[in-house]
């Protein structure tokens, strides 16, 4: 019960994010629809070398609720929200875009719901990127 409390809490800060940034006249739409359209284009195609562990959007070594949150403020345009260093990292789900997807399957993953599935390789263990794609790892430092 407490899970899924947390989780539908999850799905409403980023419904609360999203009127927020509407009532600050941020930009309406996330910041992940730019990355995918940039991600979509086939001159931008390159295979990060540096080794991350995928989910760790803040950086600190472990995947917790608060990469996931961290995301969401930044695609949000919240204070609080910062860029990841890493985007190969905070691409959770691997598909060359940073979306807000990326940080609730993240969730329901940590929560052990239905729809939440382990983060794609390099997975939780450090690693390289197998998958080209436009996003690149210019710091991630928990790893070699
Ligand atoms: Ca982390
Ligand atoms: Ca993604």
């Amino acid at each position: 019960m407490k899970v899924r409390i947390a989780v539908l809490g999850a799905l409403a800060l980023a419904l609360l994010l999203a009127s927020a940034a509407f009532a600050q006249k941020a930009p309406l739409y996330p910041r992940g629809i730019g990355c995918y359209l940039m991600a979509s284009g086939a001159d931008l195609q390159k295979q990060s070398e540096a080794e991350f562990i995928r989910g760790d959007y803040n950086d600190d070594g472990s995947l917790m609720m608060n990469d996931a949150l961290t995301m969401l403020l930044w695609l949000f345009h919240q204070p609080g929200g910062t860029a990841p260093t890493c985007e190969d990292a905070a691409d959770y789900n691997d598909d060359g875009s940073l979306m807000m997807n990326d940080a609730l399957t993240e969730l329901l993953y940590l929560f052990h719901q239905p729809g939440g599935t382990p983060p794609p390789p390099p997975g939780e263990s450090c690693g390289p990127d197998p998958t080209a794609d436009g996003l690149g790892c210019i710091t991630y430092t928990h790893c070699p």
